[in-house]
């Protein structure tokens, strides 16, 4: 097939390329660059080396003799997104080309303009593409289970049938974003519906949890195929952030009493979850939701893993309960269906004390590089 991968450039997307560029598809990444101008403004700094989309396409072809197609360009400009999709002629676009962080989002006017433009831009744009020049192409679009929030009910994937003073319909899931990242995804997901429905557009949503780890097959151990990999409080996720603390003496932040309760799942596992969508995609006129993680756990569960493993190989790790600089709840009921996957044949790669042994021994590669400055919460919510 041949397939456009939208922030090709980023934590997911360039492991994304690898894979599906092995599987055998054409493919073909577009990014903006924008994530490297955000932690470049924010004195951020990635564990790993980073090389530029050319460098690493070179890389990967000189490894694999797959060519990954490459095109700087923005996906919230229209005319620049229209040209590269009426070009390339997709299958498939899986669309990341989003600001992904919540703590960004929250941090300002303009960073909460500037996510708000991007997300929601980036779709209406893409909707536009395919409907115009591709009708027929599938969309896989990264969307968040941080859109259901934390309800005191099951989450159903994407759906639900509510039963009204004797009436019964099927609505969306009702949407609670924690944040306006999160927000900008659920009005992501309004858009894709109402276009669905209006044109017969093809779309799978892919509710994904916090994902953690950075090592895929397609890097093949490999440090110049690395994908990016952050551990400060804007752009890092929970438990990789926590590896990189126990690596470097830094007690695990815990935000409040840690009970907050989310669906993760391992880097191997998006690149498994993201074929599957791309073997199996979703009929004409269909806004198929799928709910991507593997295993439910506490950020305190998290810890207290991290931190046996930590010191099973002679860290010092212990953990702090932080004051939340979150507005959410410490402490909720959380029951997430997450079936469809199963059904389509993933294999989840459990997260194990091997897994766990396996990123702290990495990172303690890096540990000399890490900047413990940019550890601590900075944005309050
Ligand atoms: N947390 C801590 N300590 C930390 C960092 C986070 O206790 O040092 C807690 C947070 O308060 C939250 C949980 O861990 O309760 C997850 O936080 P996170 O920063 O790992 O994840 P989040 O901000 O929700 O966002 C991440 C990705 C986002 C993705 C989302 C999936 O950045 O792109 O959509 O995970 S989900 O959380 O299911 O919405």
């Amino acid at each position: 097939m041949r397939i456009i991968v939208l922030g090709g450039d980023g934590y997911l997307g360039w492991p994304t390329a690898m894979y599906l560029s092995n599987m055998g598809h054409d493919v073909c990444v577009m990014d903006n660059y924008i994530k490297r101008q955000l932690v470049s403004k924010n004195n951020i700094k990635d564990l790993f080396l980073n090389p530029l989309l050319d460098v690493r396409s070179e890389y990967f072809y000189k490894k694999s003799q797959k060519k990954i197609e490459v095109i700087i360009g923005d996906c919230s400009n229209y005319n620049e997104l229209k040209l590269v999709i009426k070009d390339f002629l997709p299958d498939v676009v899986i669309h990341y080309a989003e600001q992904s962080s919540a703590a960004f989002s929250m941090k300002g006017f303009e960073e909460a303009e500037l996510t708000l433009n991007n997300n929601l831009m980036t779709t209406f744009n893409l909707i536009w593409a395919i409907k115009d020049y591709v009708p027929n192409c599938h969309i896989i679009k990264l969307g968040t289970m941080g859109e259901y929030g934390t309800p005191n009910i099951d989450i159903e994937e994407g759906w639900i049938d509510i039963n009204h003073k004797g009436r019964t319909d099927k609505f969306l899931y009702p949407r609670q974003g924690g944040s306006l990242y999160h927000t900008s995804k659920v009005l992501d997901t309004d858009l894709l519906w109402f276009y669905t429905k209006n044109y017969g557009l093809r779309v799978t949503d892919l509710m994904q949890g916090p994902v953690y780890g950075f090592l895929t097959d397609d890097m093949q151990n490999d440090t110049k195929l690395l994908t990016n990999f952050f551990y400060d409080d804007i752009f890092g996720t929970v438990l990789n952030r926590f590896i990189v603390q126990a690596v470097s003496g830094v007690p695990l932040t815990v935000y409040g009493k840690g009970g907050q309760i989310r669906g993760y799942l391992n880097i191997k596992d998006v690149m498994q979850c993201i074929g599957l969508a791309v073997n199996n995609p979703a009929p004409k006129g269909e806004l198929r939701i799928i709910n991507q993680f593997t295993e439910l756990f506490s950020v305190l569960d998290l810890a207290n893993k991290v931190a046996l493993v930590g010191n099973s190989m002679g860290l010092k790790v212990s953990i702090d309960n932080l004051k939340n600089p979150r507005k959410e709840q410490e402490n909720h009921y959380y029951n997430a269906k997450n079936t469809t996957l199963t059904q389509l044949g993933l294999n989840p790669n459990l997260l194990t004390d091997e897994v766990l042994q396996e990123m702290l021994s990495f990172v303690l590669n890096y540990k000399n590089v890490i900047d413990k400055e940019k550890i601590m919460p900075s944005v309050l919510w």
